[in-house]
């Protein structure tokens, strides 16, 4: 080995490692259940798209080669890059301290979060071959529903029932520790699935309108006067104990 070569080789193991170190210390933020069954972003935090864990034709005659083929790399990418060119501008636009079109990036935000993340855990959600539930999800679907069969049943009638376009959904509700069955029309209503509230400020009339009438700006500026950062703090601190689980 030359000179040069050994330069170059030392300095590919040292980046190598610097890599793996940087591996181990992100772990415990990396090892969650949502990031590592249901990736959404890269190691840089980039979101991403995420490869079929399967073949394209792996789910056949179930789920068509073509349909996957067209549904994840031109749908879900489409969202993948939304939701990317979304975060960039609304970065862009907490640096310039310029909100004039916020409104619109906001909607592209949980347009396109939504679409992401709840396409990247529908791939997760079907496998070839057979599968099925653990004894802990067996006790809560009892639990929550009175038995397999009923829930379903009740699953099916409820996804079949959505209107338009959406998403039949199975959710654990943490704070009633049960599991519910939702109907997400338009996911993009329903703000970014899988993004867990820490701080809420209601802006509809009836929480403002005796006081400050028309005026919502005012009363937000009133409402932060107030706002229990202590609460909201507690909330992200549970939820931090959650993911090192
Ligand atoms: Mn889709």
């Amino acid at each position: 080995m030359d000179k040069r070569t050994f330069i170059k080789t030392s300095a590919l193991v040292g980046a190598g490692s610097l890599i793996s170190m940087n591996k181990l210390t992100a772990s415990p933020l990396a090892v969650n259940s949502f990031s590592s069954l249901d990736k959404i972003v890269d190691e840089n935090g980039r979101y991403f798209l995420n490869p079929l864990p399967y073949d394209f034709d792996a789910l056949e005659p179930h789920i068509d080669h073509l349909t996957l083929v067209i549904h994840h790399g031109k749908h879900h990418a489409a969202y993948v890059n939304g939701l990317n060119a979304a975060t960039d501008k609304i970065n862009e636009l907490i640096a310039n301290e310029n909100f004039s079109e916020i409104k619109h990036w906001e909607k592209q935000l949980a347009f396109n979060g939504a679409g992401h993340f709840l396409h990247t855990m529908y791939w997760n959600s079907m496998s070839p071959g057979v599968s099925k539930p653990s004894a802990n999800l067996e006790n809560y679907i009892n639990k929550s529903f009175g038995s397999f069969e009923k829930f379903m049943k009740y699953f099916i009638a409820a996804t079949l029932s959505v209107e338009a376009s959406g998403w039949g959904i199975l959710a654990f509700q943490p704070l009633a520790d049960k599991l519910v069955v939702l109907q997400a029309e338009k996911h993009q209503d329903l703000s970014q699935w899988m993004s867990i509230p820490i701080l809420v400020c209601d802006v509809w009339e009836h929480a403002y309108y005796l006081r400050y009438q028309s005026k919502r700006a005012e009363y937000i500026d009133h409402f932060i006067q107030v706002i229990n950062w202590e609460m909201v703090s507690n909330r992200l601190e549970l939820l931090l104990e959650n993911k090192k689980k």
